[in-house]
């Protein structure tokens, strides 16, 4: 099918790729690498499969990039988000002035997120928001009278986004390698991953639900190493999603709620990701039944309809910001975007009034956590794990001794290079790979993306054996 928008000519997929290749600089991406293969064009989508120019289907595993949870060409968020450029396409919130898109959402939000929670501030990404919340964190803090409360704990390979305090916040190590991050004020402590990292000292096998103590007491010794006056919160993505949708074992979120607050530190809960209904719960927050003082929300928030983000603000720090804090010097240009507010309205209208996140819950959910653990008996696959729509698998050398292949990579990537010519979106981090589906996938669909990701493991089980890695 051709674009038939009027400013996007038609043109065929080489000519594509050269203007690509010559002129546009593609996130995350070696420019190098990327000239020699050629970029993969996807013209248009529907539903849960993407389509190729040349109209190949490709299944999309991983809805964009976690966030086309309502899946592609919804009519009601297209129909929404023309009305609403025709009605006010763009006005700021700044200078006392404020649309009803912006107001309505910030209701919405109100309404679906946990009781604690009476106020937004709007962003236009996950990255804002997070960058927002280092602000909002330290602000508080100073309206207190305690300033030295600056220091903000996170955990290695942990993802708060691209941005200068986003990838601080990240636990990523070739970030942080690049421009001198993180800043000033930001420490790191071990994520409870369990698959990789859940031994004893004397190296046996730990099991989950110790491990998950002993990776959360790592924040209390962190406080204690620090000085528990001067650390002002802790940022944690309920599930990590970039870092290879690890699961904390059931003891991990309670400890860390004890301690958090036993120090009277903030709590700062990253649900760009887990949020609006990935876990089968509205939040991961409310999944793992902790009670955050911030949210970070996007993706999911406007379906990746529009670009919006947005900071949910507890109410013991806004009687703080709002009630003593006078301005708080921060905005941008795109905070509460009239037809990204508009899109994230609608959003939350068709989540409740489909039961979409009930349907996760009860239903698809768990159907597709039922077919991908069958996935565990496959001779590749060390574990298999899964929460409501998001889940992985990891690719392992040895099954028995949980030990990975000897170069971290090189397995996934091809065996994500393997899932897209058996048509499935599937993403690799380092060798796990990952799924998080849209939301409204029927259990047909599910059913093609266990054939499709079945075969690509057989198909990778022979390439592994051919190539010696076992
Ligand atoms: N927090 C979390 C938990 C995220 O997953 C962000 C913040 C930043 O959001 P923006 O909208 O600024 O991108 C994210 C984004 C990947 C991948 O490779 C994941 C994200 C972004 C890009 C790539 O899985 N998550």
């Amino acid at each position: 099918m051709s674009n038939d928008a009027h400013y996007i000519p038609a043109r065929s997929t080489e000519e594509w790729q050269s203007l690509d290749a010559a002129h546009y600089l593609h996130p995350f991406t070696d420019h190098a690498a990327l000239s020699r293969k050629g970029t993969r064009l996807i013209t248009r989508a529907a539903g849960v499969y993407l389509y190729e120019s040349g109209g190949r289907q490709i299944l999309d595993g991983m809805s964009g990039l976690w966030c086309v949870n309502l899946g592609y060409g919804r009519r009601e968020l297209a129909d929404t988000a023309y009305r609403q450029l025709l009605e006010l396409p763009y006005y700021n919130s700044f200078f006392q002035v404020a649309h009803p898109p912006a107001i309505e959402l910030a209701k919405l939000l109100v309404e679906v997120t946990p009781p604690q929670f009476n106020h937004v501030f709007f962003t236009g990404s996950g990255s804002e928001a997070n960058d927002t919340v280092v602000r909002a964190v330290r602000r508080y803090w100073d309206v207190l009278g305690q300033p030295e409360r600056n220091v903000i704990i996170s955990r290695h390979n942990a993802y708060h986004g691209s941005t200068v305090a986003g990838a601080s916040l990240g636990g990523m190590a070739p970030m942080h390698a690049q421009g001198g991050l993180p800043i000033p004020g930001i420490v790191h402590i071990r994520q409870p991953y369990w698959y990789t990292e859940g031994w004893s000292a004397e190296g046996g096998d730990l099991p989950p639900d110790e491990f998950g103590l002993v990776a959360a007491r790592a924040l209390e010794e962190k406080i204690l190493e620090i000085g528990p006056e001067k650390i002002a919160a802790f940022i944690g993505e309920p599930i990590q999603g970039a870092g290879g949708v690890i699961i904390p074992p059931a003891t991990y979120w309670p400890e860390i709620q004890r301690i958090v607050d036993k120090y009277g530190i903030l709590l700062i809960a990253d649900e760009v990701i887990c949020g609006f209904g990935r876990t089968g719960e509205w939040f991961g927050s409310t999944y793992y039944g902790i009670r955050p003082d911030f949210m970070s929300i996007a993706k999911g928030m406007s379906s990746g309809y529009q670009p919006i983000g947005g900071v949910m603000v507890g109410d013991r720090i806004a009687e703080v910001l709002i009630g003593k804090g006078g301005e708080f010097q921060h905005g941008f240009t795109y905070s509460g975007h009239p037809v990204a507010c508009a899109v994230g309205c609608a959003t939350i209208n068709i989540l409740r009034r489909e039961g979409v996140i009930e349907r996760v819950r009860d239903d698809v959910g768990p159907y597709l956590q039922r077919r991908w653990t069958e996935l565990s008996t496959h001779p590749l696959v060390g574990e298999t794990r899964m929460v409501g729509m998001i889940g992985a698998l990891e690719l392992v050398k040895d099954k028995a001794k949980r030990r990975l292949f000897a170069n971290p990579g090189d397995v996934g990537t091809l065996c994500r290079d393997i899932c897209i010519e058996q048509g499935l979106v599937m993403r690799a981090v380092r060798d796990t790979m990952i799924v998080a589906p849209p939301l409204v996938m029927k259990h047909s669909e599910i059913d093609e993306l266990m054939e499709r990701a079945r075969k690509a493991l057989d198909i990778m089980l022979d390439k592994v054996h051919k190539q010696g890695l076992l």
